[in-house]
């Protein structure tokens, strides 16, 4: 499912370009337009939900599918270490409301980076 009011759906569909570094069939990742590390990728479901709680409800299973790509964006840049952080909710800095989840890497990264 995507909807036409999320620029993620619209990244996941081809119609705004990304740089795409994995894809399976309900995940995909693609670099941070504006990178605050090193290494700092996006990784996303296909199917459009808003938040981290609500792929667990929806699509378990793809949540697990977006941590195995995770690690493999992270072993493929920066020797599997990462950090995977999901902003939920305006207060905690999320401003793009298709769940993904920010994997991070590299250069000095403090507790609050
Ligand atoms: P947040 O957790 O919802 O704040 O993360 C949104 C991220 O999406 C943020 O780091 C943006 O730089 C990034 N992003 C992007 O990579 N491409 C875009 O077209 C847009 C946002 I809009």
């Amino acid at each position: 499912m995507s909807t036409t009011d999320c620029i993620f759906c619209a990244i996941i569909a081809g119609d705004i370009p990304s740089e795409r570094v994995a894809e399976t069939d309900t995940v995909v990742a693609f670099r941070d337009i504006s990178p605050q590390a090193p290494v700092h990728v996006l990784v996303a479901p296909k199917h459009h939900v808003p938040n981290v709680a609500a792929a667990a409800r929806e699509i378990p299973e793809v949540l697990a599918e977006m941590a195995i790509v995770a690690q493999q964006v992270a072993d493929a840049e920066c020797g599997g270490e990462f950090r995977w952080i999901f902003n939920t909710g305006p207060s905690a800095g999320q401003t793009v409301f298709h769940v993904h989840g920010h994997v991070m890497n590299g250069g000095t990264l403090g507790w609050n980076a």
